[in-house]
Parts: structure tokens; C-alpha cells; sequence
């Protein structure tokens, strides 16, 4: 029974702990908190979670967590993280795993240090039944070489304070992981554009903006993004090979007949599009964690999608491709 504390009791905080503690057998959460503290009181009541702490640090030391989760705000989990690395403890943390791609690296030097890898990072795309099928056909070489990806993730709404550089840092970091992982490849240059604006998004923040990514093997792919104002929640994802073209399958979905018309019905939630992703990832963590280490994406591939995801917020406004670049990887991660 692997025994976890949880930092940050938002959203998808409680989702985790509501997995972690009715879905994952072998998972027990025994310690929760939260910036605001009445939510990890609250969260601890509801779950039956024995020990609240203050602070995220207090909860990483406390000697009945042997692993972490976190899911508080995003410009907290570097330092978190780094605080779990330095304790021994198996880390499990929401993307973006930094803000920056020099914490990115701290982290790494620090498991480095340790000598084995203690870091998974939440791209739950990677265990998406959808893109895992993409992932073998790509793999399995049937289709040749993968030359371009058209991508498209559409949203309903973001939180208060959301600004036009979160668009590429909290949301196309998702395409930013998912892409390389299909491919097998890094990035080398990146650009985002700003294109004609859709007259309702009033909110202060560019939308709808488009990324653009060379990889090092001379792939190319470009991902429409709305954050916000979209019709539903829509992810999209077209892989065209050589040989024929692999698209991301829609959720089911019952199609409904009346009044003459055919219709099935969009997700407006990403928490309910990726559910299956999210519980098979949080069950695969903690079985692997219990096997030794975990095997889902390495603080490395954080790394990766930071870098990317800092070269595409610079080149905002200047017109041009910059480049991607990376350190040389470490050998724990290869
Ligand atoms: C959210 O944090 C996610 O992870 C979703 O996948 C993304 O679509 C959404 O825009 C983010 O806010």
C-alpha cells in the first residue's frame, strides 16, 4: 500500500484523491493541504484523511508519506517538487512540472543526485486509449515515417487571471509532450502566431492563437489553440505518415435522432474527456512506484515541453522560429 500526501486540494486535487482513494487499491492518501487551508480540512473530512499540514513542506517531511502529489497552482510545483527530490520521496506532479526551463534542471540534478528517477509529470495524454493506438501504429512502422501532425485543442473557459502566455504553458503544453512522445523526436524550432481574433473572447488574452514546431528529424506541426469561447471541449489530432493518416478518435457518444436531425453531444470538460486517461495514469504511477520507479513521463520530458514552451512565448509578436534549446540529457532519463 503505497502511502501518499497530497499539496493542493483544487479541482483536480480532490479528482486525485477521489481516484487514489475508491479507484487505486493499493493507494492509500494519508495526508492532505492546501494554501487555503480550510479546502484540505474540508477535503480531509470528506475522504477520512487522517493528517492535515499547514504548509507543502511540513507534508513532505512528515514520516508517514512515503510519495507526493501535487496539484496546487502552477508556479508552486517546482519548488515542491525539488523539496520531495531532495526528501527521497517518489514525486507525482501536475504539469507543468516548472514555470522555468533552470528549475526544470535544478530537479533533474537533484535525481540525478539520488541516483534514480523520482519524478512522474501529469501529461495523462499518454495513457489516452486514443493516442496510446496512434502511438503503436506510428511504432509498428505499418503507415512510414510520420511527417506532419495537425493538432487542435479547443476549450470552454479558463479561471480569472488566465493570460495569453498560459494559453502555451498550461494548455498546448499538452501538444507540446503529447507530440514529441508520438514521434519520437525533440523540437528544434518553435513559433506561436497570433491570428485574426474572435470577437468573443473579450477577456484580455489572445485567442485564438496558432503553434508551430519543426522537429529535429524535419517534422512539422501546427496546433490551432483556443483557450476559451469554443463550442465544447475539443482535442484533435491528425498524424499524416507516409503511407496514410491516423486521427484521434471523438469520446463516444450516443448519437440522438429528432426533429429531423442527427446529433451527438461534445464534452465542455476536459476532467470528464481525459477521465480514463487520469485513472489509468494515477494507477499505473502508483503500481510502478510500489515496483521501484515510475515509468510515465520523466522530469526530463518536463523539461522538454518547458524549453519548447519558453522559446514559443518569446517568439510572440517577433515573427520568427526560434530555436529549441536543450542540455544534453542525462543518463538517467535515455
Ligand atoms: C487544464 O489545466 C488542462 O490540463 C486541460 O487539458 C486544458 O485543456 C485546459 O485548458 C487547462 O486549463
Amino acid at each position: 500500500m503505497l502511502k501518499i500526501g497530497v499539496i493542493g486540494c483544487g479541482a483536480i486535487g480532490k479528482e486525485h484523491i477521489r481516484r487514489l482513494m475508491h479507484l487505486i487499491p493499493n493507494a492509500e492518501v494519508v495526508a492532505c493541504t492546501d494554501y487555503f487551508i480550510d479546502a484540505a480540512k474540508e477535503t480531509a473530512a470528506k475522504y477520512g484523511i487522517p493528517n492535515v499540514y499547514q504548509t507543502g513542506e511540513e507534508l513532505i517531511a512528515a514520516s508517514e508519506v512515503e510519495a507526493i502529489v501535487i496539484t496546487s497552482s502552477d508556479a508552486s510545483h517546482a519548488a515542491y517538487v525539488l523539496e520531495g527530490v531532495k526528501a527521497g520521496k517518489q514525486v507525482f506532479c501536475e504539469k507543468p512540472l516548472a514555470q522555468t526551463a533552470a528549475d526544470c534542471e535544478a530537479i533533474m540534478e537533484e535525481e540525478v543526485k539520488q541516483g534514480r528517477k523520482l519524478v512522474q509529470v501529469g501529461f495523462m495524454r499518454r495513457y489516452d486509449p486514443g493516442y496510446v493506438e496512434i502511438k503503436k501504429v506510428i511504432d509498428s512502422g505499418e503507415l512510414g515515417e510520420p511527417l506532419m501532425i495537425h493538432a487542435c485543442h479547443r476549450n470552454v473557459s479558463q479561471g480569472e487571471g488566465f493570460q495569453t502566455e498560459m494559453g502555451i504553458t498550461n494548455v498546448a503544453i499538452h501538444e507540446l509532450d503529447i507530440c514529441r512522445w508520438l514521434l519520437g523526436d525533440e523540437y528544434k524550432n518553435a513559433q506561436v502566431l497570433k491570428v485574426k481574433q474572435s470577437a468573443r473572447s473579450t477577456k484580455g488574452y489572445d485567442n485564438p492563437q496558432i503553434v508551430l514546431l519543426e522537429t529535429e528529424n524535419g517534422s512539422r506541426i501546427d496546433v490551432e489553440l483556443q483557450v476559451s469561447d469554443a463550442y465544447g471541449y475539443d482535442i484533435q489530432c491528425q498524424v499524416v505518415c507516409e503511407k496514410g493518416t491516423l486521427n484521434l478518435p471523438d469520446p463516444s457518444s450516443i448519437i440522438k435522432r429528432s426533429n429531423a436531425t442527427c446529433s451527438t453531444t461534445l464534452m465542455t470538460d476536459w476532467a470528464d474527456r481525459f477521465i480514463e486517461a487520469y485513472d489509468i495514469e494515477l494507477a499505473d504511477w502508483v503500481t510502478k512506484v510500489e515496483q521501484g520507479e515510475p515509468a510515465g513521463p520523466s522530469s526530463w520530458d518536463g523539461y522538454a515541453a518547458c524549453v519548447a514552451a519558453d522559446s514559443l512565448n518569446r517568439s510572440r509578436g517577433t515573427n520568427e522560429f526560434l530555436k529549441v534549446e536543450m542540455i544534453e540529457k542525462p543518463e538517467l532519463y535515455k
